[in-house]
């Protein structure tokens, strides 16, 4: 009895010293989202330098519900279906991108403005917690630092010319 509870706490040991090194987030970014009560998307890649890792969730403080979306395909139409967890395979990169996996906000507590940082956690399920800056781009953008066109929202009231 006393080994196996031994076992047990050298695991739990070993769960909690997992490296959060091990994983690197880059380019992440989401898009502008005006409506409060509507939900939000963000975007970004991981690579897992280390073993087999899973993101298991999502926090943030910007809107009710944060969850992990995939695309999937329904006849001829994509749609969004909530997961549990994103496989981070072994020295692998997950590309969260538009039309894929993605991090989804629901239920936006005030607007997401472009120019803005959302801080993000991301929840691994052995590299544990990562927290990181999300800048908010336009609506509609595709990659990370992509611009709209010039004249793609005509007669938007924002004045961009002091960038
Ligand atoms: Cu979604």
């Amino acid at each position: 009895m006393k080994m196996v509870l031994a076992a047990a706490a050298a695991l739990l040991l070993l769960g909690a010293q997992a490296n959060a090194a091990d994983i690197e987030v880059a380019a992440p970014f989401m898009r502008a989202a005006p409506v409060v009560g509507g939900n939000g998307a963000a975007f970004l890649t991981i690579s897992n330098h280390g073993s087999d890792d899973r993101l298991t969730g999502a926090q943030a403080d910007i809107s009710k519900a944060v969850e992990l979306h995939t695309h999937v395909k329904d006849g001829d139409i994509y749609r969004m279906r909530k997961v549990d967890a994103l496989a981070v395979p072994m020295h692998g990169t997950v590309a969260l991108k538009p039309g894929g996996d993605h991090i989804m906000f629901i239920g936006l507590t005030a607007p997401v403005k472009e120019g803005a940082m959302v801080p993000l956690t991301l929840v691994f399920e052995k590299a544990g917690k990562i927290v990181v800056n999300v800048p908010v781009q336009a609506a509609g953008a595709m990659a990370p630092g992509a611009m709209m066109p010039a004249g793609a929202m005509p007669g938007g009231p924002m004045n961009h010319s002091g960038h």
